[in-house]
């Protein structure tokens, strides 16, 4: 019986691994140097898949991994079905929020009930947002680099994911709204809980033991 973790490279596998290490569980091998998908541990019965972070869900949903570690984000554009959610990891912390260029003014927008063209890889969480704003929105779907959408007059707003803030000060954008606070969550594969169940509890409880408190 092997556990597979789907994990995606970068800030999610950095901050999965002291979590991992208080599970007893090492990768043995680098991402950011090897050129495997498949990573062994030190466990004979786990291994991590590498995956692009918006297929985690994807891979945990259908058992192609029994367990993954996923951004709420994510989660919440790739809908929950298939998927338990032991656990708010709270690691890559960040926030979804609405930025648009410094010369914009927003409110006033809003105000005016102005019709706002929206630039986001998260339609979901926007036409939400909007939606239960009260304002009408064009919704132009991205798959990266959203700062450049208010620059080139591609829209009025984006909607994206903020961390530190410099990303959008670097692009003279400013951030109006928040719209919600980010974490990333262990998701299971419903079925494999079932049948891997004694392995799987001891590695979601030591997860859990090992989250950070603030
Ligand atoms: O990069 P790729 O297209 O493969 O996928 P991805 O961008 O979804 O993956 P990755 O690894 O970048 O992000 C994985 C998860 O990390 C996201 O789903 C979030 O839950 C979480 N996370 C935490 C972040 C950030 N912080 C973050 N700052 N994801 C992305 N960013 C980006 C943001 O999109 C913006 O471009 O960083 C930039 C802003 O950072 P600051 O610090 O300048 O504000
Ligand atoms: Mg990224």
């Amino acid at each position: 019986m092997t556990i597979t973790l789907a994990l995606s490279k970068g800030r999610i596998f950095d901050e999965t691994l002291p979590l991992l290490a208080a599970a007893g569980i090492r990768v043995l091998e680098d991402p950011d140097t090897s050129r495997k998908l498949i990573l062994p541990t030190d466990q004979p019965d786990v291994r991590v898949v590498l995956v692009r972070a918006s297929d985690v869900p994807t891979y945990v949903e259908y058992g192609g991994a029994d367990l993954g570690v996923t951004g709420k984000d994510t989660l919440i554009e790739h809908g929950t079905q298939g998927l338990f959610q032991p656990l708010d990891l709270q690691i890559a912390r960040c926030r979804v929020s609405v930025a648009v260029r410094a010369d914009f003014d927003y409110q006033h927008a809003v105000r005016q009930g102005a019709r706002l063209r929206v630039a986001t890889k998260y339609t979901s969480i926007a036409r939400d947002f909007f939606a239960a704003k009260g304002v009408h929105v064009d919704m132009v779907k991205l798959y990266g680099s959203m700062e450049l959408a208010p620059l080139t007059g591609l829209a009025d707003a984006i909607v994206d994911l903020v961390s530190t803030g410099n990303t959008l000060k670097a692009n003279n954008l400013v951030e109006v709204e928040r719209i919600m606070d980010i974490s990333s969550y262990l998701v299971v594969n419903q079925a494999a809980l079932k049948l891997k169940q004694a392995r799987l509890r001891r590695i979601i409880d030591a997860f859990a033991s090992a989250i950070r408190k603030d």
